[in-house]
């Protein structure tokens, strides 16, 4: 594809930015800046905008994040409150009390589409087969295709294994894998869980002679998401369709859900990983998301503080004329809460503290608990 974006910064001229996927940090970023008033256009490297076949937790930061772009009403009504956070450890069920928390579910192809009606909304343009493969710090977005793009900013926001990071030597990242990883699927929910005691999140753990453990998160009535989790070494455990008769052999009064789990399509194995980088900036270029932070999901904040930052970005910008400063500004206030959370997941990660049912700590939930510079007290209300 070819462009001609203009990179004036005038007053005038709305400031463009060049977004490099559509993620949930990428369509965020994209809503915020474009409701802030500048021109956005964003490229996904798949053919259809498209989120895979999962759920996600959002706490109480994500949702403030997503009440300044807009969606959050959305959200509301699309997606779930789960009635209560239960463990259950070798079969004694606890269940912690998680009030002044609030949390909501949703399946992550609902969210990515929420994102992509809002992102067409505020006007972004949104490119699909176009995939960014470097970014200048003279403000460059370069596609496969061998296309440059000129924008006031360039936002990298295509992964934990992003290209565009991955062009900029001077944004150094430290990566570091972890025991485990999670199998993610979204099953049908059907008729034998349709009563209440599924209306929860429910985190079955076992913990020898290996670590495995079954995650349900409702998403409403017509879906249950679950998150298998095991180590990475146990490898019938760790692949994507779901191996039944391994899983069945460890949880067999979850064999008929564990059945459905095998026949889902669209989900994906992800061994935990966190990947930190410093700068988040080079120039005009800029990284937001799993691109500057992937965390291990312990938390189930990996996507929020993805939104998070992007938000805050938007915000900052609209603050201060000068990119340098802005950019600045805005790394110094989201570092500390970003280090922190991918610390405290990489933390329960470790330690599998969830296994617990006491891992929603006051210290664990600061992450939660963000306040947000570009929430008003009505975005609060
Ligand atoms: C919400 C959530 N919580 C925990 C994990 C995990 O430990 O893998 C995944 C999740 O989606």
């Amino acid at each position: 594809m070819s462009s001609t974006a203009s990179a004036t910064g005038s007053t005038s001229t709305p400031r463009h930015a060049e977004v490099a996927g559509a993620g949930f940090a990428g369509l965020t970023a994209a809503i915020a800046l474009a409701r802030s008033g500048w021109s956005v256009r964003v490229h996904e490297q798949n053919d259809t905008l498209r989120d895979f076949g999962a759920g996600i937790l959002l706490w109480r930061n994500a949702m403030l994040a997503l009440e300044v772009i807009g969606v959050a009403p959305r959200i509301k009504a699309e997606g779930v409150v789960p009635d209560a956070y239960a463990t259950s450890l070798n079969g004694e069920m606890f269940t912690p009390e998680l009030a002044g928390y609030p949390y909501w579910a949703i399946t992550r192809p609902r969210l990515h589409a929420i994102l992509v009606d809002a992102a067409r909304d505020a006007g972004v343009d949104l490119v699909t087969g176009s995939k960014a493969v470097a970014a200048e710090p003279s403000g460059v977005l370069v596609l496969e295709d061998g296309s440059r793009l000129q924008a006031d900013l360039v936002l990298a926001c295509d992964g934990a294994g992003s290209a565009v990071r991955n062009s900029r030597p001077e944004l150094v990242q430290e990566r570091k894998k972890y025991q485990d990883g999670v199998c993610r699927v979204l099953v049908r929910r059907p008729e034998e869980f349709q009563g209440e005691e599924w209306d929860r999140v429910i985190d079955y753990w076992t913990l020898e002679p290996d670590a495995m453990r079954i995650l349900f998160i409702t998403t409403g009535p017509d879906t249950i998401y679950m998150g298998m989790m095991a180590t990475t070494d146990n490898e019938r455990a760790s692949q994507i369709p779901i191996d039944p008769e391994v899983w069945s052999a460890r949880f067999p009064h979850l064999a008929p859900v564990i059945e459905l789990a095998a026949e889902a399509t669209g989900g994906r194995h992800d061994p935990y990983q966190t990947n930190r980088v410093e700068p988040w900036s080079a120039g005009r270029v800029v990284l937001v998301g799993d691109s500057a932070h992937a965390m291990c999901p312990a938390l189930g904040q990996g996507a929020s503080v993805g939104m998070v930052n992007a938000v805050e970005l938007a915000h900052v910008l609209s603050e201060h004329d000068d990119l340098g400063t802005a950019l600045a500004v805005w790394e110094d206030r989201q570092r500390a809460m970003t280090d922190a959370a991918q610390a405290r997941s990489a933390y329960m990660a470790e330690t599998r503290t969830l296994a617990r049912g006491n891992g929603f700590t006051p210290e664990v939930m600061e992450t939660a608990n963000f306040e947000l510079a570009a929430a008003t007290p009505e975005h609060l209300a």
